[in-house]
């Protein structure tokens, strides 16, 4: 049997996003969380055919467009990528976003404004557009917070190293410079991919977070490697690890979140602070703290991202039973 998916390609600051556009599953639920809930368990070797190699690599990324479940949203998204389906992703909404309004898969109520809904939450959006181009999309993502601090993890061929979780859509574990990690310039690509995996394991063998609304997302996925910028018109850049293999390309949109949330816990950023991230590859979100708020009973964030995406072209794929990878592969 042959499955067709149509897609759209293209990369937010860099990072893949792949937008696929026909092909989808038909999904049960009341709300976007309970319809991930669903893709996982039944459609998972969607994710896996689409996002590994040969179709894909360690770095892919993308989603589904459905109509929202919440009357308040103009549409919804499923989010896949090399790391599973996640509640929340800001670089592959960016993505998604720009293909969906490029190509007139989104109509808006409102032109320049959006509600998509994700499995995480509600995201009010906003973005420009010049004549066909979106020009940038800029999201008010999910309320963000600090989880955890000092968590201590011993770290092979790193030493020890004081860890803090922070939830911005996803959880982070983040990595502030300190005695044992000087910064970005210190690691190579390879050490960061060496590095990241144990970090994770010896953070969840220690704490693992659930949020306090939505308890189907939990658990530390991410690691961020924080930095100072690389130039005096930015305020922070990090090397966001994801999945088994990847190093996010752009500043990572929930990363982002997570560590707005980090420093407005810590005194370091306020309502109203604007704080320009870059990637590993230097590329740039714009985030800045909307508001201080609360969730549940603890102190949090609404943190939006700015950021631009851009098409590379159509593709019409095919994962066919009868191959020998229709499920990809990791090396
Ligand atoms: O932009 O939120 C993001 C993201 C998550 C994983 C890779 N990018």
């Amino acid at each position: 049997m042959r499955h067709t998916f149509f897609c759209i390609d293209g990369h937010t600051a860099g990072n893949p996003v792949r937008l696929i556009t026909g092909g989808h599953p038909q999904l049960r639920g009341e709300s976007l969380s309970e319809m991930r809930q669903h893709f996982m368990q039944d459609f998972d070797w969607i994710r896996l055919g689409m996002m590994f190699e040969p179709r894909g690599h360690d770095m892919m990324s993308g989603g589904f467009i459905y109509p929202p479940a919440h009357p308040d949203a103009d549409f919804g998204v499923i989010f896949i990528e090399t790391s599973g389906c996640l509640p929340m992703c800001g670089h592959g909404s960016i993505g998604i976003i720009t293909f969906g309004l490029e190509h007139g898969l989104i109509t808006p109520k409102t032109p320049g404004k959006l509600v998509m809904e994700a499995p995480a939450g509600l995201i009010h959006v906003e973005y420009e557009m010049k004549g066909q181009k979106v020009l940038w999309v800029k999201l008010r993502n999910v309320t963000s917070y600090l989880a955890k601090e000092n968590i201590i993890v011993d770290v092979a061929g790193l030493g020890t190293l004081k860890v803090d979780v922070a939830y911005g859509g996803n959880y982070y574990a983040i990595v502030e410079p300190q005695g044992n990690y000087e910064g970005l310039d210190q690691l190579s690509a390879a050490q960061i991919l060496d590095l990241s995996p144990k970090i994770r394991a010896a953070v969840r063998e220690q704490y693992q977070p659930v949020h306090p609304l939505n308890p189907s997302i939990n658990g530390v996925s991410h690691v961020l490697w924080a930095d100072k910028p690389s130039s005096t018109d930015a305020h922070g850049r990090n090397a966001v690890f994801y999945g088994d293999k990847a190093i996010d390309r752009s500043p990572c949109g929930t990363g982002t979140s997570a560590r707005m949330a980090h420093l407005a816990a810590k005194g370091r950023l306020n309502a109203g602070d604007t704080f320009v991230h870059e990637s590993y590859i230097k590329s740039r979100f714009i985030g800045k703290v909307e508001e201080v708020t609360t969730l549940g009973d603890l102190p949090a964030i609404t943190p939006s991202i700015q950021g631009t995406a851009y098409t590379t072209g159509f593709n019409q794929i095919w994962i066919d039973d009868d191959e020998p990878f229709p499920q990809g592969f990791q090396v």
